[in-house]
């Protein structure tokens, strides 16, 4: 899920959703589902909670959102709608990748599950999406494994 008000208005394209589709086919995956969505926390936080509920989606990773501008909402919604915390995901995609950007301190990005869903936030930029998720794919099937 894309989080982007100029993207939701098809002012920007999206290059962080290739990344994400390059990234989860390394552990196997397949993106089933594509969503560009404004800035808005209420339609945020519904859709989280329909790709958990409904579709019952094993992984939703966001993009963008989780800044500390004044329309950057994901982490708020996501906080709404996890049942349980992994502070560790979004603590080693910021240790990890400080190494490369000190701007890695400024993403608030969290981790949690709902139900047999696993979501991550994960920052807007191309570059971002590709440092956090290389960070941490490795261990989401093992995650998702024991999540069932
Ligand atoms: N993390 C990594 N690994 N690489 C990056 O380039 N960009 C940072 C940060 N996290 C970045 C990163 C920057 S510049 C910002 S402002 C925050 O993510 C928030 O980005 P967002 O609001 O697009 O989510
Ligand atoms: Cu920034």
């Amino acid at each position: 899920m894309t989080a982007s008000t100029k993207g939701a208005r098809g002012e920007r394209k999206d290059e962080s959703g290739a990344v994400i589709r390059e990234m989860v086919a390394r552990i196997d995956g397949q993106v089933v589902r594509h969503e560009v969505l404004p800035d808005d926390r209420e339609r945020i936080r519904e859709a989280l909670i329909r790709f958990a509920d409904v579709d019952k989606l094993d992984l939703v990773l966001t993009t963008g959102g989780t800044g500390v501008g004044p329309h950057d909402v994901t982490p708020e919604a996501t906080r709404a709608v996890i049942q349980r915390e992994i502070p560790g995901i979004a603590e080693a995609m910021r240790i990890t990748t400080l190494k490369k950007t000190r701007f890695a301190m400024l993403s608030r990005s969290l981790a949690g599950t709902r139900g047999t869903t696993l979501i991550i936030n994960l920052p807007g930029s191309p570059k971002g999406v590709r440092e956090c998720l290389e960070a941490v794919i490795d261990v989401i099937p093992h995650a998702l494994e024991l999540m069932k």
